[in-house]
């Protein structure tokens, strides 16, 4: 038997080494409102791939000090520095079993608000609702609707955590549809101004798009591997679609885009050199094994084009799209700057593009001039707009500006595009470049040292509204014409704005 000495000093060692257990750590202070396997619940997941975007000593200052404006605290008061620093580096670090989210998960999440059987026929207010913009707050997670005739807010709601690429409208302009890095997607009524139905179809997910005959949502995620439809009338899940490529690796989803005209969506994978369309079309051809690999092809069975993906084989990984206005071509970019255009028709390459460093094909815009289709885009890691011109595919020009940007917006009724440089020390400040002449023209600080970026026109090209992404930030109306500032509301880090009207009618200057 040990002494009593003894035996409590390995009672106290045990309990000590109970606590530094991070798993235990996380069962004790962060499971409640994070989750199980750390999938989320109230409070956002904490995977890795969920915290991917944080710097390693954010999730340690999260963790100590809490975040402002939530519900989460720090525990600095209760952790010890060595057990804050234990359970940051094991919150980096994959859990033991994969995460799995199924259709019953998805069915066991969804909440349906209201019945849109019900719904009024017309917005309950009097603004023009083709020309309300809708704001996504990343500050606070909230999402404000704004008049974009008066520059009012007439609604603002509370968001899920961390809205991810640009909200998507149905065809008449009615619902907008919202997908957060967390895996949720919202459908919100402009009309009433209301939530309508809400589904988590992943643990972490990039982005939707929605059918141009506003039937379908697809959304992509990169947790698991999987592309989920939606049926529009109450978000339910219609099917889930593994992401596995030809050898049946999985692969993450880059992006999924709607290819309205021809009644498409195309999806841009992460880990696979393929490109992927699926057509909403009820009388699309089927598709026949050998020419194509499906993800549940029967030997020697061709199965049904609707609905299901046909896979054109690329060669190299391709991630970053952007369509000709008629969508017969996606020019494509890798990560390291090697672009080509695919044939969406012929199901091949048919040029290459001479770009380097990170092109943004996907902030890219499209105009004409001297009757010569061009399209522009940033470049995220050298300060310059690339210029193509989409008849010959030739780069026709690189206008230089003093850092990389993330967004180039313009509209029909400005001879102007505007950029940013927020990824660099000039983050203050825009460029406006003239399309006629292809120069930058005037430089725009609206508020010196912080960052002015994403810009959207008002439906008539009058007014641009202009970002500054700080928390607490504004949203700044811009006269296009004068570059006078007209005015400006307070905003909790405005991530990015988005006309109805501009999105519906797939205008040249923005992003669809
Ligand atoms: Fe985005 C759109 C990819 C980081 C804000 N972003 C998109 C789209 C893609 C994409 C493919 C187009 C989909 C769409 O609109 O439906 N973004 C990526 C990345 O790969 C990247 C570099 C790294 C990542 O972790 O995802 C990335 N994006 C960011 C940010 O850090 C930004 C600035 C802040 C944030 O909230 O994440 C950011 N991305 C945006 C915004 C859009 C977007 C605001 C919509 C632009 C639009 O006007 O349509």
């Amino acid at each position: 038997m040990l002494p009593k000495l003894s035996a409590a000093i390995l009672l106290l060692l045990s309990l000590q080494s109970l606590a530094a257990d991070p798993a235990t750590l996380y069962q004790q202070h962060c499971l409640t409102c994070h989750g199980n396997q750390r999938m989320g619940s109230m409070a956002p997941a904490l995977l890795p791939q969920s915290l991917e975007r944080l710097k390693p000593g954010e999730i340690l200052s999260v963790i100590r000090q809490g975040r402002p404006a939530t519900q989460m605290q720090g525990f600095a008061d209760r952790l010890s520095a060595e057990d804050i620093q234990l359970l940051a580096n094991w919150l980096r670090q994959a859990p033991s079993e994969v995460p799995q989210w199924r259709e019953q998960d998805m069915n066991a999440s969804r909440v349906q608000y209201l019945d849109p059987a019900t719904l009024p026929t017309r917005p309950g207010y009097r603004a023009d609702p083709h020309n309300l913009f809708v704001v996504v707050e990343a500050g606070d997670h909230h999402v404000s609707v704004l008049d974009g005739d008066r520059f009012e807010p007439i609604a603002r709601f509370q968001s899920r955590f961390a809205l991810h690429g640009g909200p998507k409208f149905s065809p008449d302009g009615r619902f907008v549809y919202f997908a957060s890095r967390d895996g949720w997607v919202s459908q919100y009524d402009l009309y009433t101004l209301q939530m309508v139905a809400e589904i988590r179809v992943g643990l972490n997910t990039r982005n939707l798009a929605v059918s141009s005959d506003g039937r379908w949502v697809l959304a992509g995620n990169t947790l698991p591997e999987t592309l989920v439809l939606l049926d529009t009338n109450g978000l339910k899940p219609v099917k889930t679609i593994p992401v596995k490529d030809r050898s049946g690796k999985l692969s993450r989803v880059s992006a999924v885009y709607d290819a309205a005209p021809r009644r498409s969506f195309v999806v841009a994978l992460k880990d696979a050199s393929e490109l992927w369309e699926i057509s909403y079309r009820e009388d699309a051809e089927p598709i026949y094994p050998g020419y194509v690999h499906d993800y549940k092809m029967g030997e020697g069975l061709a199965i049904p084009g609707y609905l299901n993906p046909r896979v054109t084989p690329l060669d190299m990984v391709l991630d970053d799209f952007f369509f000709d206005t008629r969508y017969q071509h996606v020019m494509a970019a890798s990560r390291d700057g090697s672009a080509q255009v695919i044939n969406l028709d012929s199901r091949s390459k048919v040029a290459t593009l001479p770009l380097d460093g990170m092109p943004h094909l996907g902030s890219g815009i499209t105009f004409e001039q001297d009757g010569h289709h061009l399209m522009a885009s940033p470049n995220l890691n050298s300060g310059r707009v690339t210029v193509i011109d989409m008849d010959r595919w030739q780069v026709v020009k690189q206008i230089t500006t003093p850092g990389p940007g993330f967004f180039l917006r313009s509209h029909e009724q400005t001879p102007y595009a505007w950029v940013d440089a927020m990824m660099s020390p000039r983050k203050d400040t825009l460029f406006i470049i003239d399309k006629r002449t292809l120069q930058v023209v005037r430089e725009l600080t609206l508020r010196p040292g912080k960052t002015n970026a994403h810009v959207e026109f008002t439906r008539d090209g009058r007014y641009a509204l202009v970002s500054i992404m700080e928390s607490p930030g504004e949203l700044i109306v811009v006269d296009a014409r004068t570059l006078q500032e007209v005015k400006s509301l307070p905003m909790m880090k405005p991530i990015g704005k988005y006309n109805v009207y501009n999105k519906v009618n797939r205008s040249e200057g923005t992003s669809h």
